[in-house]
């Protein structure tokens, strides 16, 4: 039976216009590459998401208004180093809040970094990871009556397609009960010279973290990706407030799938689609929310007004 991967990836090449789903980036070598793009110079959405956890962490707790009497459930989707959830983290301890962390994530390797991390950082902290993916996890917390703050950072909802992002939210707002509360980090719409070199940097290590996409394919599928062959091509529009990732075939060329047999054909200049990076305002998340029971009660920018910590509320 053909594997999950093989499925996305083998169905992403046969589309027209041919697409990669993102997701896949993050095997090794993604995921540490994805670190280090989040501390190039040109990736501002890292730094200001930071700026807000580490000058403004009073602001989101007071919005979040929890008794400190009651126990809560802290709940980070796709937790990642935690960088900027440890400065959050910090002043909720510092002011005896009574809370679990609960950090989920797809990789168990960056779950056992992370617990091993807090434990040295913060000995009172109580951490129960659970390795899995959000829908699944969302399911499971549906019967759990504990208080809840859901933390999805890093402006991570702008990489599903609008549609992929409705529903998610749909999911989200039914996993929770009344009263439960969202950090949802979202980067804004702004202008090109700004947004653009975030995906297109100097060093070239975007270009690397799009590129090993196909070298993934080729270790995990058999498939004979000339990397060289293929080129990285970020886009942005300012009026919708998308950025698109494409790798752009240099040549005609064919690429076979030893695994199975399969040649895909590319020709110059073909484009694959293999990320989107949406970009939010108030007026578009509202409208998202729309369709849920989850209401924007608050939000918080960093100083330059690049990215928002949005507190949602489930009514
Ligand atoms: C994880 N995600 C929000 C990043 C983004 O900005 O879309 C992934 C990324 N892709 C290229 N650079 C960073």
């Amino acid at each position: 039976m053909k594997s999950q991967f093989r499925l996305d990836i083998e169905n992403g090449l046969k589309n027209s216009p041919k697409t990669l789903p993102s997701k896949y980036f993050y095997d090794a070598i993604g995921d540490a590459l994805f670190v280090k793009i989040m501390h190039l110079p040109e990736y501002y959405l890292t730094r200001a998401e930071f700026e807000i956890f580490n000058t403004k962490s009073k602001n989101i707790i007071s919005k979040l208004e929890i008794n400190k009497d009651q126990p809560f459930d802290l709940i980070e989707l796709g937790a990642g180093d935690g960088k900027k959830t440890k400065a959050f983290l910090k002043v909720l301890l510092d002011e005896d809040y009574n809370f679990k962390y609960l950090p989920i994530d797809i990789s168990q390797n960056a779950l056992d970094d992370l617990e091993q991390s807090i434990h040295k950082e913060f000995l009172k902290l109580n951490i129960e990871t659970i390795q899995g993916n959000y829908f699944g996890v969302l399911n499971d917390i549906k019967t759990n009556t504990t208080p809840k703050v859901i933390m999805f950072l890093g402006s991570n909802l702008g990489n599903l397609q609008d549609h992929e992002a409705q529903d998610f939210l749909i999911k989200l707002s039914n996993a929770l009960q009344v009263g439960d509360k969202v950090i949802m980090g979202l980067d804004t719409i702004k202008p090109k010279d700004v947004v653009l070199p975030a995906y297109n940097d100097s060093q070239g290590v975007t270009k690397a973290f799009n590129l090993n996409l196909l070298n993934r394919i080729n270790n995990e599928l058999e498939a004979d990706f000339e990397i060289e062959n293929f080129d990285h091509s970020p886009e942005y529009n300012e009026e919708t407030g998308i950025a698109k990732s494409y790798l752009v075939s240099k040549e005609d060329q064919e690429v076979t799938f030893n695994g199975d047999n399969i040649i895909f054909k590319f020709q110059k200049g073909e484009k694959i689609l293999t990320e989107i990076s949406r970009k939010y305002n108030d007026e578009i998340l509202n409208s998202f929310l729309n369709n849920t029971k989850l209401k924007q009660i608050s939000k918080i920018s960093d100083s330059k007004n690049y990215f928002n910590s949005y507190i949602l509320e489930r009514v």
